[in-house]
């Protein structure tokens, strides 16, 4: 084929907000439910960023009925005068022009959450339509719509139906209203996720001390319900879902009481966190780069877990970073120093090491700076080397200032005696944990008899399926292709590592039968390149065990085994939970959305199978729908759904069952985690590649 030369004419030049409709993937990662909530969080950071800064208090967030979202703060309200270099109001340029809104030079914003976005005009672009409202004395109005221009053959994205307009309506509010309608024409799913905002909404009044944040649902979801017909048939009925209670989120405690919160089900070493806040200029090379607002809230309780969540310009920073580094090695030398100093370490002991102040340890730091470097996988690593020491003197100098004041002795002395106890514990158990480091290799651990291990040594082709239940493994075992996909049938729950340590982690049959079978070690031993598989397959059943099994086995992959989820090995399978059939037809659907396209494509006289569990397949089923590589559907997990899964453990269910019955109630669809993951179709047509 002749080599096509590309000259500038070629490059199509795509003038404003075209650039994010045709690739919206640049912009908001992805056109899936992930990239959704991106819309909304952009107008949600912009009202947090006005409340931040200290001009508005309490913001609203509201689910309409007819799918699209507003947000409305009451702040200064977007500047409605004429831009003089762009020649249109402010809010025009906001909506319209991609980075616009001025963030970007910080003398306006001190710091700005928004900045780790890319600005309201990507969530115009992406709106079949936007409307705003700014209250500056008077009520002004601009609306916008995006749309496909058949002559033209071209998209129109965020077109202002006019300019801004000054009603003249008198009114008493200030502040800036946004509402706007996803479109169904870029994304996969425009339905919101009530729970992922709700949690964002609750982490958000957290980090902004004071500000009322407010939520409310006026959507009637319908849910899929299975009702016998009088023929015995299954059918199902659309159930509406009440409409939630509006929440209202408000936190005059900050930080303080965002550790509280994490420590509801734990038991505190000392009654109220520590708690401190400064702000310091960064010198890059010498050179001034601006300032940096460290706060952070410290609470150990008498768990050995320790739970850090750091957060960098109100984005949480799951993957860490610098300035969780500086955190942990400010901590480290202080507590070494009073303990020194106090006689709780004696001049023959050896210093505590991090692990030692990290036991029971409940924290959270938060960072606010400009010029970020987000890295890592899922792009929530902090990767600027400056925070680390910045972050480090604001621990040392808010401790030292922290450790004198009337009462705190008491506190420190339990940090000092908490540490001591690890340390000593640590070195008690060295021994025990030389064994259980050798037993995790797997070499010496005898494989339990459950494993139904694959005939094929290369582990780039095989696979483990971890199947819920006995039924479900024999299935699976029929199912397989022996030479390459390996079973691993579990019996009942495995461990809920989420409070445990390695130790008690390795007590667990489960658990220890999962670690040989993979063969790559554990913990601090683990090395990805020795995994056996290059696909961990998870494969539970579609109902409330199945969820909390999910929620389990990813918690210890998260905690145990990370770099096996950060290289992208762990999938969640996804059987479906419906077929649609009739005669010599039959069609099987993964969702509610697909199960209404199935019951169109097999026509009336449909009857619907709903499957509680894998065992109700057969064993063909089962191959076709879950486990044929040219005709399953995988999700593939990334660190950040691992860790929304610890969340979801500790934020959400709880290990209280009526919490996890109230949370798993309502997920109805069991193919997420946590609302956000998204579906990787592997359509492989290499499948000759494995017979
Ligand atoms: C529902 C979403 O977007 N609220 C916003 C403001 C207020 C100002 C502003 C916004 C600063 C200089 C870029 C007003 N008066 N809620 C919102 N409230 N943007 S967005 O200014 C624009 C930026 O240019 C504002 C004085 N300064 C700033």
């Amino acid at each position: 084929m002749s080599e096509k030369s590309y000259n500038a004419n070629d490059l199509k030049i795509l003038e404003g907000l075209e650039a994010v409709r045709v690739r919206p993937g640049m912009y908001i990662g992805s056109t899936g439910i992930k990239g959704l909530h991106h819309i909304l969080w952009e107008i949600v950071d912009n009202a947090i960023d006005e409340a931040a800064n200290g001009y508005a208090d309490t913001i609203s967030v509201t689910l309409h009925a007819d799918g699209s979202a507003s947000v409305e703060d009451n702040g200064r309200g977007m500047p409605t005068d004429i831009n003089t270099k762009a020649h249109m109001s402010g809010v025009e340029l906001i909506f319209t022009k991609l980075h616009a809104g001025g963030k970007f030079d910080s003398e306006n914003y001190a710091f700005s959450g928004g900045l780790h976005g890319v600005g309201a005009s990507v969530t115009n672009a992406l709106s079949s339509w936007l409307n705003v409202e700014v209250y500056r004395k008077t009520v002004f109005k601009m609306s916008f719509k995006s749309y496909y221009d058949k002559e033209r053959k071209k998209w129109m994205c965020g077109i202002p139906s006019a300019p801004l307009e000054d009603t003249g309506e008198k009114t008493a509010k200030r502040g800036t209203y946004v509402r706007f309608m996803p479109d169904g024409e870029v994304f996969e799913t425009t339905e919101w996720n009530y729970d992922a905002i709700y949690k964002r909404l609750k982490e958000l009044a957290f980090l902004n001390k004071g500000v009322r944040i407010d939520l409310a649902d006026e959507r009637t979801l319908y849910r899929e319900e299975e009702v016998t017909a009088e023929d015995g048939d299954i059918v199902l009925k659309k159930v509406a879902r009440p409409a939630k209670e509006p929440v209202s989120f408000k936190f005059d405690g900050g930080l303080i009481d965002f550790v509280k919160y994490l420590n509801e089900d734990k038991t505190p070493l000392y009654s109220s966190p520590l708690y401190y806040s400064a702000v310091k200029d960064i010198k890059v090379k010498g050179a001034d780069a601006g300032k940096i607002k460290i706060e952070f809230a410290v609470c150990h309780t008498k768990d050995d877990e320790e739970s850090l969540y750091s957060f960098v310009n109100n984005i949480c920073t799951v993957e860490g970073g610098y300035h969780e580094t500086g955190f942990h090695n400010g901590l480290l030398k202080f507590v070494n120093d009073y303990a020194r100093a106090n006689g709780v370490l004696k001049a023959k002991d050896a210093p505590f090491i991090a692990d030692d102040i990290k036991e029971g340890l409940t924290a959270v730091l938060t960072v606010k700076m400009n010029n970020v470097e987000f890295e890592g996988q899922t792009k929530t690593k902090l990767g600027n080397p400056e925070a680390k020491a910045l972050v480090e003197q604001a621990v040392a100098e808010g401790l030292a200032s922290l450790v004198g004041v009337r009462g705190n002795k008491a506190v420190f002395d339990e940090m000092a005696k908490k540490a001591k106890f690890a340390a000593d514990d640590r070195i008690k158990h060295r021994a025990e944990r030389d064994i259980a480091k050798a037993a995790s290799d797997s070499d010496q651990l005898n494989l339990i008899g459950k494993l139904a291990a694959c005939t094929g040594k290369n582990p780039e082709l095989n696979e483990l399926f971890i199947v819920e239940g006995d039924s479900a493994g024999g299935t699976a075992k029929q199912a397989r292709v022996r030479q390459y996909q390996s079973i691993l049938p579990l019996r009942g729950k495995p461990l809920n590592v989420q409070k445990k340590n390695a130790l008690q982690a390795l007590q667990n049959e489960e658990l220890k039968t999962l670690i040989s079978a993979i063969g790559a070690g554990f913990n601090n031993s683990f090395d990805v390149e020795k995994s056996r598989y290059k696909k961990v397959i998870i494969l539970s059943d579609a109902d409330q065990d199945g969820l909390h099994i999910r929620c389990i086995l990813l918690t210890f992959f998260f905690k145990y085994m990370r770099d096996l989820v950060k290289a992208g090995c762990v999938y969640i399978g996804m059987p479906p939970l419906y077929k649609v059939y009739k005669k010599d037809v039959e069609i099987y659907a993964y969702d509610d959305k697909e199960l209404d396209e199935a019951i169109k494509k097999v026509g009336k006289g449909y009857s619907i199978q709903r499957y509680k569990g894998l065992g109700e397949m057969s064993a063909e089923q089962l191959w076709n729908t879950t486990m044929n590589p040219a005709t399953r559907n995988l999700v593939q997990v990334t660190i950040e759904d691992a860790s929304a899964a610890t969340r979801v453990i500790d934020m959400l269910m709880g290990d209280k069952v009526e919490g996890r019955k109230q949370f798993l109630a309502e997920n109805a669809n069991f193919n997420k985690v946590d609302g956000f993951i998204e579906r990787v179709n592997f359509k492989r047509d290499e499948g000759e590649a494995y017979n």
